[in-house]
């Protein structure tokens, strides 16, 4: 293991150094923000002191086949978070995941007036997790559409997957990210943004071809840059770190000659409206092409009402709904479309870099709820 330091007045005159001396393999061990020495740090004047390391071989490996060749997993990140703050986010949406069971469970003995066929569906539909309220309106526009007997009850099943989809369509059809954009992901703490960024930057740089840059605002966590860097350094992307509003628009100057920048923001209760207000005063300075919201599935609905309505404040223009494979049921994606009225750009489906993010249109969604069996009450 080669071990090198580097004293720079920008993070990214570190890069061609680290490149030079160490190869493409290397990965940066830490990044620390120094005031200068003497009269230049009375000043206020900082540089930057970078450790990077390499493994005595270096590879020749392209960088777009080092990727598809070993994906990286969040295992490897997690060596550089604390072990008990990771813990802690596990153990949040273990709990979270108990709710959303407790919630489908309690629905399960609600009765309603329904003939039995329609019934049956009703219930389908809250044991998967969609909530009373909606469920009971989608059924009675079933009603409406079909007197009970002018359809076989067999059938009654592809009217509702209909009115689903029909309404998924008309109030947020999913899109997708295009264009030139500055793209800021915010949300709750240990939702997946860093890593959904990395997945998205990593897609925009390798399928499409385009030329990408970080920035992160998270200088909350000791570990959070770090975990960026890895990323932009196995992609090859510069990470700009920005720790106040000054440095947020000095980083987005430099990074001006990119196609597509990508802003990493730090978890944030949305009880702590202070610091969801320091955050939005970076975004009132330079605004955004995108903010994008990201909730994790395995949130219980009840408990994503009043995260939304916290974090609109930031404006956002869709969503990225993480965790797909952490939850049984899908009911919660048609409450959240239907409430928020938000387009979703993504769901994520693990937490393998680039690979686990894939689109869904409306009709997919509809079939994940209608034909998956898991949670059903009889
Ligand atoms: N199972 C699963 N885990 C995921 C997914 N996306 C991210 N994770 C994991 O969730 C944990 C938190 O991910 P981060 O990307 O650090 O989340 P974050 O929102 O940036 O967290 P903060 O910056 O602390 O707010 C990590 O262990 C990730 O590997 C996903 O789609 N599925
Ligand atoms: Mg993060």
């Amino acid at each position: 293991m080669r071990v090198r330091r580097y004293m720079v007045n920008k993070l990214e005159e570190a890069k061609p150094a680290i490149l030079r001396d160490l190869g493409k393999d290397a990965i940066i061990i830490s990044t620390n923000k120094v005031k200068a020495k003497g009269i230049k740090g009375l000043f206020g004047k900082y540089h930057f002191e970078v450790l990077a390391a390499a493994d005595n071989k270096t590879s020749t490996v392209t960088q777009e086949s080092k990727i598809k060749a070993k994906p990286v997993t969040t295992t490897e990140v997690e060596h550089h978070v604390k072990n008990n703050e990771l813990e802690m986010i596990k153990n949040e949406l273990r709990e979270n995941q108990k709710l959303l069971q407790n919630v489908i469970s309690d629905l399960s003995n609600v009765s309603t007036n329904f003939p039995e066929a329609y019934e049956k569906l009703f219930k389908k539909l809250v044991s998967q997790g969609i909530i009373e309220g909606k469920a009971k309106k989608l059924i009675q526009k079933l009603q409406k559409m079909y007197t009970s007997d002018s359809k076989i009850n067999a059938f009654l099943i592809d009217g509702l997957r209909d009115i689903m989809v029909n309404e998924l369509e008309t109030i947020a059809k999913p899109e997708e990210i295009s264009g030139n954009y500055s793209i800021a992901l915010v949300g709750p703490t240990g939702v997946g943004k860093t890593t959904t960024l990395a997945k998205i930057a990593a897609h925009s740089a390798l399928n499409k071809q385009k030329n990408v840059g970080f920035i992160t605002l998270d200088n909350y966590r000791i570990a959070a840059t770090e975990q960026l860097k890895i990323y932009g350094d196995i992609l090859d992307v510069p990470v700009v770190v920005a720790n106040t509003v000054n440095e947020y628009a000095e980083a987005m100057s430099a990074l001006n000659h990119k196609e597509q920048v990508f802003i990493d923001t730090a978890g944030r209760s949305h009880k702590n409206t202070e610091q969801l207000l320091e955050l939005k005063k970076y975004f009132d300075t330079l605004a955004l092409d995108q903010t994008i919201l990201v909730f994790s599935l395995s949130t219980n609905f009840k408990d994503l009402l009043p995260i939304y309505n916290t974090f609109k404040i930031f404006e956002p223009k869709g969503l990225i709904l993480s965790k797909l494979d952490e939850v049984e049921t899908y009911g919660n994606i048609y409450n959240i479309i239907t409430e928020f009225k938000l387009p979703v750009f993504y769901y994520t489906t693990g937490q393998s870099v680039p690979e686990d993010i894939v689109v869904l249109n409306s009709s997919q969604i509809v079939s994940k709820i209608l034909d998956n069996n898991t949670g059903d009450v009889q």
